[in-house]
């Protein structure tokens, strides 16, 4: 068994914002000093990290000159090779700036939107000279207090030709980025546009390159809207959609808390895990989250350690219910097709379809049976408790 110490093959990442955040909250100041980027990757590094990621701002702040950007470039890179320590993914911060008020690629002024997508070009420069293979798209502004405001198809007409521009940009450019869409159903918007997994789906499929867009799922912004974020991932997974995550700890129907990793639904995340580790998912594992506003520097790095450390034990769990026999014992008779029903159902076939006109189905039966799914949780509840 693991001390659970992790290590760069884990491909755990930071954003510089994360152990960054100063800990501004709509009612109150800053309660940390803010954290330069260098020391962020030194620190991070010795937690056992795999990488940094980026906006465009949290490393070059946005009035630079040209000199000072190529200076903070330098010592960023001299840093990140000292370190051994990658940027993965890269964005852009189209929210910040009084400019972004209405939204980005959204906004109503057509100004506004020129400017997001030639700020976004810049930070996919920057991103690509750390060799930035994801770019992430979280449409933080990109909504509405009122719908009287815009109408919600040019919303999306105007986010999908920003999205097309750029992804053409990204060929011409031969950066090879994967463009991952992060949805969020509200916060800073009342409202925000592509909500959720399937809606961003939904709409990666009217895009002019669909191959090159993903998705970024956030735990924290399911669990938000009361959703099941399992399920989310997964429909990204089948979509052969998932190409980056971001991890964090979020209570249902609360303000966008962005907690510890696992620090909350100790059984959702479980199988949060257990799903990205039995699916073969390449990516990193990215934590979006930050320490609780009562920590000082310290408690900051007990936080980002606690994200890396409770991933691997739920890695660990997921691996003893893989190997669990009463738990396996238990799926093993959940799924058995005696008769070989689950081939007939693969694919339609006038055969198939004749031979299953003819069938008998005693239903009776069938609504008698017991899934046992009382014992199989428990198992599990059990086995997280650690008592198995
Ligand atoms: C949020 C979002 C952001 C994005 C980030 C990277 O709720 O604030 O999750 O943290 O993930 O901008 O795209
Ligand atoms: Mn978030
Ligand atoms: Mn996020």
């Amino acid at each position: 068994m693991s001390d659970f110490t992790p290590k760069k093959e884990d491909h755990f990442t930071f954003g510089l914002w994360t152990v960054g955040n100063v800990g501004r909250d709509p009612f109150g100041e800053p309660v940390r000093p803010p954290l330069p980027p260098i020391e962020a990757v030194k620190k991070l590094s010795e937690l056992g990290a795999y990488g940094v990621n980026f906006h465009d701002n949290d490393l070059v702040p946005i009035d630079a000159s040209p000199a000072e950007r190529d200076r903070i470039v330098r010592e960023f890179r001299k840093a990140l090779d000292d370190h051994g320590m990658k940027v993965p993914m890269a964005t852009t911060n189209l929210f910040s700036d009084p400019a972004f008020k209405d939204g980005a690629f959204t906004s109503n002024d057509p100004r506004v939107r020129a400017y997001a997508v030639q700020k976004t070009m810049r930070a996919m420069d920057l991103g690509a000279e750390f060799g930035a293979e994801v770019y992430v798209f979280w449409g933080g502004r990109e909504g509405t207090e009122t719908d009287a405001a815009k109408d919600p198809r040019d919303a999306i007409k105007r986010y999908r030709e920003c999205l097309n521009f750029l992804a053409e940009y990204d060929i011409a450019q031969g950066y090879n980025y994967r463009f991952a869409i992060e949805p969020k159903p509200n916060e800073p918007r009342g409202d925000i546009y592509l909500p959720t997994v399937g809606s961003a789906l939904g709409f990666i499929a009217t895009l002019d390159r669909p191959e090159k867009f993903g998705l970024n799922p956030e735990f924290a912004h399911d669990t938000m809207a009361g959703l099941n974020f399992v399920h989310a991932v997964g429909q990204a997974l089948d979509a052969g959609k998932l190409f980056h995550i971001d991890l964090n700890g979020q209570k249902p129907g609360r303000y966008d808390q962005d907690y510890r990793f696992g620090a909350e639904d100790l059984k959702t995340n479980f199988f949060l895990v257990k799903l990205l580790e039995d699916s073969g998912y390449t990516g990193m594992r990215h934590f979006d989250a930050h320490a609780y506003r009562t920590e000082d520097i310290e408690g900051v790095w007990d936080f980002a350690r606690g994200c890396m450390r409770t991933y691997l034990i739920l890695k660990e769990k997921a691996r003893q219910f893989n190997a669990d026999p009463e738990i396996q014992g238990l799926l093993q008779e959940l799924n058995a097709d005696p008769d070989n029903l689950g081939n007939l159902l693969r694919a339609y076939s006038r055969e198939n379809a004749d031979r299953l006109s003819a069938m008998a189905f005693d239903r009776a039966a069938l609504g008698r049976r017991g899934y046992a799914y009382e014992r199989l949780d428990q198992l599990t509840i059990e086995l997280l408790m650690g008592i198995r």
